[in-house]
């Protein structure tokens, strides 16, 4: 029996292994992935997809091991750690990292894209890698854009229905000045806080309220710790999957070309999972008690214009050429 189960080991490997070209270039490595989410988050299955994808493309010689709910430092630690070449991997909102490149801040800007498709082309596009080749300079590769969502208010006190609701409520915001100048100009007393701190900052009721996707108010547990949720959809920002640079440039053209394919193969199923769960998510919530609100067209256009401000604002420090940038190439996708 033993023996019969090294032979099958064996044809295992060598079947796996003949899918690999014998010239191609891998070495063991182990590549540590860091999340601030759950593994149930459809990073989740973004992770599974990657690892599969690898093992595959290198015949078992790149493994990834994925560290989950902030276990090796929140989304700003993980980066800068990958910037010191002392961990490979991070999958990060581009929002904590506008210290690092200004340029990011493009992304915050309310109320920036419309729908889905609209994130997709200008992520997947030109944009895309014009924004890739600015974070090289920083030290990190960005393999992929993968899908954080469209961002919705949840607190504790009321239902927001207008921007007049958000006055005074305590709102927890991510690292990043122009989420917070979008908040204090609804009238919100924001707070900047690490992703990490905000499930207990919820609890203690030291903040009212913070805002994310449905697939993370989910996973992240924040509905056991909130009453309602208001789908403001104010922002979109994406994930970035980002390798440490100085790790990378020590990587074979085999293992870098692999890399990014996995990214790829694996960005399309992350964002299938998370527009599915996304749905799946909203029905959860709304079945622990919250109370869930949409904006009236009329309350949602007085929001945006509300944000206006914040565009002008941010565009300097932005970079003006990038604003320009992201707006023509909006133009473009709209025009399709
Ligand atoms: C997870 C974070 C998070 C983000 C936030 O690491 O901080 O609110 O949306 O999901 O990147």
């Amino acid at each position: 029996m033993k023996a019969f189960k090294y032979a099958l080991a064996a044809g295992v490997a060598a079947t796996v292994m003949a899918a690999v070209p014998a010239s191609a270039q891998f070495t063991e490595r182990n590549i540590r992935l860091s999340n601030g989410v759950n593994e149930d988050h459809p990073n989740g299955k973004g992770v599974e997809k990657f690892r599969a994808c690898l093992t595959d493309k290198s015949g078992g010689k790149m493994k990834v091991q994925g560290f989950w709910g902030n276990a090796l430092g929140g989304d700003l630690q993980a980066t800068q750690a990958l910037r010191s070449g002392t961990q490979e991997m991070v999958v990060t909102s581009s929002s904590p990292l506008i210290g690092i490149l200004p340029d990011l801040g493009v992304f915050d800007l309310p109320f920036l894209f419309a729908n889905n498709k609209e994130a997709d082309s200008v992520l997947d596009g030109e944009f895309g890698k014009y924004i890739d080749g600015k974070l090289e300079t920083v030290g990190l590769v960005n393999l992929a854009y993968w899908e954080n969502g469209f961002r919705n208010l949840t607190n504790s006190r009321r239902p927001v229905e207008k921007w007049e609701d958000f006055k005074g409520l305590k709102v927890r915001v991510m690292q990043n000045n122009v989420f917070l100048d979008t908040f204090k100009n609804m009238g919100a007393n924001a707070v900047p806080m690490a992703f990490g701190e905000v499930f207990t900052a919820l609890e203690t009721k030291a903040i009212d309220g913070q805002e994310n996707p449905f697939v993370t108010i989910d996973t992240s547990k924040f509905y056991e710790v909130q009453k309602y949720l208001s789908v403001t959809r104010h922002a979109y920002t994406p994930f970035l999957v980002l390798y440490s640079k100085k790790l990378w440039d020590g990587l074979s053209k085999d293992e870098q070309a692999a890399l990014r394919e996995c990214a790829a193969v694996s960005r399309d199923e992350q964002r299938k999972v998370s527009r599915e769960l996304s749905e799946a998510s909203l029905t959860k919530i709304k079945g622990a008690g919250i109370v869930v609100n949409e904006l009236n067209e009329q309350e949602a256009n007085r929001m945006r214009e509300q944000a206006k401000p914040v565009w002008e604002k941010h565009a300097a420090t932005i970079g003006p050429e990038t604003v320009k940038m992201m707006q023509a190439e909006l133009d473009k996708v709209r025009k399709k």
